[in-house]
């Protein structure tokens, strides 16, 4: 049988509710958990202010690198359940508080432009909270249709954004 192909993704982990920390560590494990997919990296976990409504708790954020034989909509549909397991309610605010969000950063170096999934993520040029955890396991990276990582970070100040382990 021949040997499924496999991609590279980047995800970004964020959560600022029920013990942050600990949904960060949660979904790392709930993601290596999934078949059909090989943890390469882990990022340090950041503390970040909140983008968006500031009426809102601060964030821990991550960023994970994975080996998948996952299609993105099937990579997607096993984030948001992980997502869900973690209790996580969408409510209409956008960017309000969230004990668990999972994003697709990238995908091999796939521009993918589907009613429920943009890759690279909409936010990666601009958000310090994915663009330094991704740089420190990926610093060589090219994100597709911006340009190097390396660039992008250097004209995107931290912003509070503060390294913790
Ligand atoms: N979707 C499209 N592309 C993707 C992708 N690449 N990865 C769709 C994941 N999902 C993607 O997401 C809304 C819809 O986006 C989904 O149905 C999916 O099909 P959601 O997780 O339900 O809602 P959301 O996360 O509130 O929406 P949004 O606009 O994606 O928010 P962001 O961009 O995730 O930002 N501040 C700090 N400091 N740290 C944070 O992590 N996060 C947010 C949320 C706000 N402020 C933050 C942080
Ligand atoms: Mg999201």
């Amino acid at each position: 049988m021949n040997r499924p192909e496999t991609a590279i993704a980047y995800i970004g982990l964020g959560s600022n509710l029920a013990d942050p920390a600990s949904q960060i560590k949660t979904g790392r494990t709930a993601i290596r958990a999934l078949k059909g997919i090989r943890e390469l990296a882990f990022s340090s976990l950041y503390y970040s202010f909140p983008m968006g409504p500031q009426d809102q708790p601060d964030y821990y954020n991550a960023v994970i690198a994975v080996e998948t034989t996952l299609l993105p909509m099937v990579l997607l549909r096993a984030l948001q359940t992980i997502e869900n397991a973690q209790g996580r309610i969408r409510k209409t605010e956008r960017w309000g508080a969230r004990t668990l969000d999972l994003d697709i950063l990238l995908y091999n170096d796939q521009i993918i432009d589907l009613p429920d999934l943009t890759v690279p993520h909409s936010g990666i040029t601009d958000r310090a909270f994915v663009l330094y955890p991704l740089h420190e396991i990926a610093p060589d990276l090219q994100v597709p249709g911006h340009g190097a990582l390396a660039d992008l970070l250097s004209q995107c100040p931290l912003a509070g954004l503060k390294k913790l382990d």
